[in-house]
C-alpha cells in the first residue's frame, strides 16, 4: 500500500531513546528519581529565564529537545561487537564522532560517541551513546585475565537473529525501515542493551579474576549483553540538581566534573549517583571445561546443562547529569586545557585548606573569558550567526569583494574557507552594529578527563581504597589523572587507526563540525544581507 514509507531516523532514534529511558528506568529505578529531579530544575530554570528574557546564558535548545535530551555509554569487549553496534547506531542516525584515548587514565580502553550530526538531526534528538572499546594489549595480565577475557568474550553473542535480519534489511533499504520493521528493530536492539537480569556468562571465580586484575574488565567481559552503565539526562542547572540529589539522601559523586560554574558555560559538566551493587547470577560451572569434558560446541547446549545458579553482586550502573554549554574552538580548548592543568598543579602544591574546585573556580576567573562577546572576539568558542533583520548601512570593501566572487551558497562557502578571519572580523563589527546576533553552538561530545572521573567513580564501590584522585577532600592527588587502578598500565598513547579499523568508517572530528556549522550560519547571513540590499 502506499500509505507505507519509511521512518524517519529521526524518528527512530527518538523512540529508541525513549524506549531505552523507559528499560533503565524499570532496571535502575533511581534513575526515575534523577529524571524527576531534573525535570523540575529545569523547568524553574526555563521560567526564570523567561521573565528575565536573558538571552546572554548559553544555551538556545529549545525546551523540547532539553527534555528528550540524554546520553547513556556501553563498553565493549571486541572488534567485532564495536562493527555490528556502528551498523545499529547508523540506522538510527547516529555516527561516531570523535575519538577518546582513556589511557591517559589508566584505562585500558579508547572511545567514540555515536551521534547526529546535522543541526537538524540534533535539534531533533541529540541521544549520543559514548561506546568504549576494550584495547587488550594494554592489560598486563599475568596471570592470563587478558586470555580469560577473551576466551569469555568469544563466546558470547550480543545480537539476536532477528536484530541481525533487520540490520541486513535496513541497508538493502539505504538505511531505512517500515514501521512494523521499525518495531522488530528497536526491540531487538534494546535487549542487546538490557541487563538482561543480571545472568553472568562466567563463573564468580572467573569474574574475581578479571576484576582483580581491572574491575572494567570484569564488566566488558562476564555478561551476555553490552549493558548500558548509565543514562544521562540534561540540566540547565548541574549544581542545583546536585544539592538536591544530596537532599534525597544519594550517594552523590563527589565533585562535578569538567569546567567550574561560570555565569556562561562552556563545554560539559557533569555528576552522578554512585553505582549500586546490584545482584548477579554467575554461572555454577567453568563452560570452558564444560566444553572440554562434554565435548560440546555450542554454549547454549552447555548453559542448558548448567546446574544452578550462584548468587554474587556487581556494582557497575549509575545515573548520571550533564549541564552543555558552548562549544570551544580548538584555540577554547587548549585553554581550558591548560587551566585545568594549572589548577592540578596549584591543589598538589597547596596546603591551605583550598579544594580543588575552589582552586578550579579561581583558575578561570582570571584567565577563561566569561561573556559571550569576548568569548567569540577571542575566537574561543564556535557561533551560529542570525541577521537580526536590521539594515546593514555599509558593506565592508572586503566583504563586497569576497561576494563577488559569487552568487550561490556553495560559492560564498567556499570564498569564507579562503578568507575566514575576514568574514569573521566583519561579523563581530555587525554584531556590534546589531545587524548580526550570535549565539554560542551547543557542545554535543565529551571530555577525556570527565569521562575518566566519571568511569572511575563508578567501577569500584564508594570509599574503595584503590580509588585514586576523585576526592575533593584529598589534596594530594590529582584528581584526573586517575591513576593506575591497576599499575599494570602505562600511558601508551592513543590509537585511533585501530578504532576505525574496528568501526569499519572513519571517525568525524567534532571540530569539524563546529566549525561548518559556524560558517554555514555566516554564508546564509551574507546571502540575505545581499539580497536585502539589493
Ligand atoms: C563511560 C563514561 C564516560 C561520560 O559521560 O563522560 C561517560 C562509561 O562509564 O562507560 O559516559
Ligand atoms: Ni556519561
Amino acid at each position: 500500500p502506499d500509505a507505507k514509507s519509511y521512518v524517519h531516523p529521526d524518528e527512530l532514534r527518538t523512540a529508541f531513546a525513549l524506549a531505552m529511558s523507559q528499560m533503565y528506568r524499570n532496571e535502575v529505578p533511581l534513575y526515575g528519581d534523577l529524571v524527576r529531579i531534573v525535570q523540575g530544575v529545569n523547568q524553574n530554570v526555563l521560567l526564570s529565564r523567561n521573565s528575565s528574557a536573558d538571552t546572554s546564558k548559553g544555551t538556545t535548545d529549545s525546551p523540547e529537545r532539553l527534555s528528550l535530551e540524554r546520553h547513556g555509554a556501553i563498553r565493549l569487549g571486541l572488534p567485532s561487537e564495536l562493527r555490528t553496534v556502528q551498523r545499529i547506531f547508523a540506522v538510527l542516525g547516529m555516527y561516531p564522532v570523535g575519538y577518546y584515548d582513556l589511557s591517559v587514565a589508566g584505562l585500558p580502553m579508547h572511545a567514540t560517541c555515536f551521534r547526529p550530526m546535522t543541526s537538524a538531526s540534533l535539534a531533533s534528538n541529540p541521544f549520543r551513546i559514548f561506546t568504549t572499546l576494550l584495547r587488550p594489549e594494554l592489560v598486563k595480565s599475568e596471570d592470563g585475565a587478558r586470555d580469560l577475557a577473551l576466551q569469555l568474550l568469544s563466546r558470547r553473542t550480543l545480537f539476536s537473529p532477528e536484530l541481525l535480519d533487520m540490520l541486513d534489511t535496513a541497508e538493502q533499504q539505504q538505511h531505512n525501515l517500515y514501521a512494523d520493521q521499525a518495531e522488530t528493530f528497536i526491540r531487538e536492539a534494546l535487549r542487546t542493551f538490557s541487563w538482561a537480569s543480571g545472568v553472568a556468562a562466567s563463573t564468580a571465580d572467573e569474574y574475581a579474576r578479571l576484576r582483580a586484575e581491572h574491575p572494567v574488565l570484569a564488566d566488558i567481559a562476564c555478561f551476555r549483553t553490552a549493558h548500558i552503565n548509565h543514562l544521562t539526562p540534561r540540566t540547565l542547572d548541574i549544581d542545583a540538581v546536585q544539592r538536591a540529589m544530596v537532599s534525597e539522601g544519594m550517594a552523590v559523586k563527589e565533585r562535578i566534573e569538567g569546567p567550574p560554574r561560570r555565569r556562561f558555560p562552556i563545554l560539559l559538566r557533569q555528576t552522578s549517583f554512585l553505582a549500586l551493587d546490584e545482584p548477579v547470577h554467575f554461572l555454577a560451572k567453568n563452560v570452558a571445561s564444560a566444553e572440554v569434558n562434554e565435548s560440546s560446541s555450542t554454549s547454549e547446549h552447555v548453559d542448558s546443562r548448567q546446574q544452578g545458579l550462584v548468587e554474587g553482586t556487581h556494582c557497575a550502573r549509575f545515573g548520571e547529569i550533564e549541564e552543555r554549554g558552548a562549544a570551544v574552538t580548538p584555540a577554547g580548548r587548549h585553554l581550558y586545557d591548560e587551566l585545568l592543568a594549572q589548577a592540578m598543579a596549584s591543589i598538589n602544591a597547596c596546603s591551605d585548606g583550598l579544594t580543588y574546585d575552589d582552586i578550579l573556580t579561581e583558575t578561570f576567573r582570571d584567565s577563561y573569558p566569561d561573556n559571550l562577546s569576548e568569548l567569540c572576539r577571542q575566537r574561543l568558542i564556535f557561533c551560529r550567526y542570525r541577521c537580526t533583520g536590521n539594515m546593514l548601512t555599509t558593506m565592508h570593501p572586503d566583504i563586497a569583494a569576497l561576494l563577488s566572487r559569487g552568487g550561490t551558497p556553495s560559492e560564498i562557502r567556499n570564498a569564507i574557507d579562503e578568507d575566514e578571519e575576514v568574514v569573521m572580523n566583519w561579523a563581530d563589527c555587525l554584531v556590534d552594529e546589531g545587524v548580526l546576533v550570535a549565539e554560542p553552538i551547543t557542545y554535543e561530545d565529551f571530555l577525556p578527563f570527565s569521562a575518566a572521573g566519571i568511569f572511575q567513580s563508578n567501577l569500584q564501590k564508594a570509599g574503595s581504597s584503590s580509588l585514586a584522585g576523585v576526592s575533593t577532600g584529598e589534596k594530594k592527588v590529582s584528581p584526573h589523572s586517575g591513576g593506575a587502578m591497576n599499575s599494570s598500565l602505562g600511558c601508551r598513547g592513543g590509537d585511533q587507526g585501530s578504532l576505525e579499523e574496528a568501526l569499519g568508517c572513519s571517525i568525524t572530528d567534532p571540530d569539524v563540525l563546529y566549525s561548518q556549522l559556524q560558517k554555514e550560519s555566516l554564508s546564509e547571513c551574507l546571502l540575505e544581507l545581499q539580497l536585502t540590499r539589493a
